[in-house]
């Protein structure tokens, strides 16, 4: 067996040993508005971001399997702070404010913008950004904006599809494809692409199975 990036393989076991983590309990831990306010680095972190409503929130909560643990909603511009989530007291999962909003007052929709980024660029115990692209859409031109960022600050990122249950099989193939080929030569970007739906299920068991390696790493 060889592996592609096109293909995340990972073994039965690994998937296995995912699952079972990620089944434990998940709790909030906080909701930071400044990067004082946040915990100490003792945890490794794994960081969700991408443009609002791209459905952070929601893997979040699919991972997890608790719906109700970070809220999603369908008004753009939902999560402002930066929340902490602690699974099996050894993971965090951290969910960011959504980009490419313009709803909100400029000042606020820049405050917590500002504070996503800030968090990204001075976060020593970030193993690794979940870049989420909502599969339907591709990469657009403000989430090139954001992997420029990531991969000027050498922030170790994976881009993560998402609603891939509104297209069709085929068509999350060609995207995960034209994806792949667009981060190639980005020199943070981790060259797997995860293509998944939190209303299905789709490619969640490897998305556990990348994040508790990012975290052993
Ligand atoms: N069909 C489908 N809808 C989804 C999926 N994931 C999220 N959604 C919907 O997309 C909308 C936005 O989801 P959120 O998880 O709140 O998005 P977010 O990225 O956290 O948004 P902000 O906090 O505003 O940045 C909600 O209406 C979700 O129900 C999915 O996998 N499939
Ligand atoms: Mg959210």
């Amino acid at each position: 067996m060889t592996e592609t990036p096109e293909k995340p393989l990972f073994d039965d076991e690994a998937i296995e040993a995912a699952r079972i983590t990620f089944a434990r309990p998940a709790v909030f831990m906080m909701g930071a508005v400044k990067m004082d306010g946040l915990p100490p680095p003792d945890l490794p972190e794994v960081a969700f971001a991408g443009r609002s409503n791209v459905g952070k929130s929601s893997l979040i909560n699919a991972l997890v399997g608790q719906n109700h643990l970070a809220r999603a909603s369908n008004e753009p511009g939902r999560t402002r702070e930066v929340n902490l989530f602690v699974l099996d007291e050894q993971i965090r999962l951290v969910d960011l404010p959504g980009y490419g909003f313009a709803k909100a007052s400029k000042t606020a929709t820049k405050d917590f913008q500002n504070l996503g980024r800030a968090y990204l660029r001075g976060r020593p115990n970030l193993k690794r950004v979940y870049l989420l692209i909502d599969a339907r859409h591709g990469l657009k031109k403000v989430d090139d904006e954001a992997l420029d960022a990531l991969d000027l600050a050498a922030v170790s990122y994976q881009i993560v599809l998402t609603k891939a249950d509104k297209l069709k099989p085929a068509e999350v193939d060609k995207v995960t494809a034209q994806t792949i080929k667009a981060i190639a030569r980005r020199p943070a970007a981790f060259p797997r692409v995860v293509a998944t739906s939190s209303e299905k299920g789709a490619g969640l068991p490897q998305l556990r199975a990348e994040i508790i390696l990012a975290c052993k790493t």
